[in-house]
């Protein structure tokens, strides 16, 4: 064991209860919205076929017409309980939006920059009416931050000599002050999110991310903050030199999740984050982006497959320049949300189903307080059949799907059943709630 002064806080996970709830919900709504939303991936007409949120640095913009971008950020469409709603129809239980993204652009009115939402046409706090709209829902909010800034003066990616290490100094110190301003603001946010915490600068100061979690947690007791914050005094991030996990949950799971059958990941908590289309985290309106949108039962197969892990799932909205949501979007947190509405159970306060192995046609979930378990079948065999190995010792009592209740089983030898699951497809991966009793002798 080395001695770190700003490693892991501890090597247990946190079990108080705003951890608890964080590791309850499952299934979040990550936004990103900001200036990138208008262009929305097209340049001077030309689709760029990489991440809208990246257009400024891929497209090379010069920075006056980049930020020329805040005149016509006029809101026309935005309407914060709308975007709630669709939260609720899709069962999300929080949501997570970029206060400020790499390039810079503020979704609430800093006193630390004039690049912020307030100093375009309609002035609006859209930060605060969203954290209005979707605690009125019960849907807590965190906030992204991105500590890597493409705009500030003081940014920067390595730190070569003493003049960059004094620039960088009060680059912290602005982006200190940016997040407590935020806490303040808006004191019931939940958590909060980093982001574009990687370059070499970032990691030399280990220190510093050890004093925003310190600050965060010292005024909003109960705050979840994830593990991309940090960096230890060796440089080591997410993880500290001696292998404990920083922050409260692992971060690093984007646009990929663990492997099904890798255990070793329900021994921490976590996240996965997803785009909705192959990569573009920021509306993006080319064919490039708008011919990879995931089915909703993708969705669901990846919600099952992180709860199954003991991981939160976490599905990207990219909300238009005018401030709508893309229809496509709401269509598929409509679906999802219709499965979780029959099928929640299986998802909503479940995890890590101990002894119970991956078997390839779906996962094993458990709750986590009644300590039933739950098959959740997303991919079937092309027999229909699916075949259910239960532990050693155990045997098949009873099998219900939440929809229609009770359902037949056949026993193929002690602790192996088959079930038929044909029927019923359209409504999404079938749910099993299994009883299992002892095996006798
Ligand atoms: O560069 C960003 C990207 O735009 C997006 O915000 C994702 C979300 O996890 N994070 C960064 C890449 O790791």
């Amino acid at each position: 064991m080395i001695e770190l002064k700003y490693g892991a806080a501890r090597q247990e996970p946190r079990q108080d209860a705003a951890m608890q709830r964080f590791r309850g919900h499952r299934v979040g709504q990550f936004i990103h919205w900001g200036l990138y939303a208008l262009p929305a991936g097209r340049w001077e007409g030309k689709d760029v076929e990489f991440a809208a949120e990246f257009l400024p640095r891929v497209a090379k913009i010069p920075q006056q017409r980049w930020e020329a971008l805040a005149n016509d950020f006029t809101l026309a469409d935005f309407d914060a309980d709308r975007w709630a709603d669709t939260a609720v129809a899709m069962g999300a239980r929080y949501m997570t939006i970029t206060t400020k993204h790499h390039d810079g652009f503020c979704l609430w009115p800093s006193a630390h920059t004039d690049f912020h939402m307030g100093n375009t046409p309609s002035g609006r706090d859209v930060l605060g009416e969203l954290v209005a709209a979707y605690e009125a829902r019960g849907i807590d909010v965190n906030f992204y931050y991105s500590v890597l800034d493409w705009r500030h003066p003081d940014w920067r990616f390595t730190l070569e000599n003493d003049a960059d290490n004094l620039a960088f100094a009060r680059y912290l110190d602005f982006a200190m002050k940016q997040l407590e301003e935020l806490a303040e603001r808006y004191p019931s946010v939940k958590g909060f999110w980093f982001d574009g915490t990687w370059d070499e600068s970032v990691k030399a100061n280990g220190w510093w991310t050890w004093e925003v979690e310190r600050m965060l947690k010292k005024r909003l007791p109960g705050v979840v903050v994830n593990s991309r914050l940090r960096a230890d005094d060796l440089g080591a991030r997410h993880v500290d030199t001696n292998g404990h996990l920083m922050g409260d949950y692992e971060s690093g799971y984007e646009r990929r999740l663990p492997e099904p059958w890798d255990t070793s990941v329900a021994t921490r908590d976590w996240e996965a984050c997803m785009t909705i289309p192959q990569a573009s985290w920021g509306y993006h309106q080319g064919p490039w982006a708008q011919s990879t949108l995931k089915h909703p039962w993708d969705v669901v197969d990846m919600i099952a497959h992180c709860t199954s892990l003991g991981g939160n799932f976490l599905l990207n909205f990219g909300p238009r320049g005018d401030g709508s949501l893309a229809p496509a979007e709401v269509e598929i947190a409509r679906r999802v949300g219709e499965w979780l509405a029959v099928n929640g159970e299986a998802i909503y306060g479940c995890g890590f189903a101990e002894g119970w192995e991956y078997q390839g046609w779906g996962y094993f979930t458990r709750d986590t307080s009644s300590g039933q378990v739950f098959a959740v079948v997303t991919r079937l065999p092309a027999s229909g059949r699916v075949r259910l190995q239960l532990p050693a010792g155990l045997e098949l009592t009873g099998l219900r799907t939440p929809g229609t209740g009770a359902h037949p089983y056949n026993r193929l030898a002690d602790s192996v059943f088959e079930v038929e699951l044909r029927a019923g497809l359209e409504a999404g991966p079938a749910v099993l709630a299994l009883e299992t009793g002892l095996l006798a002798g």
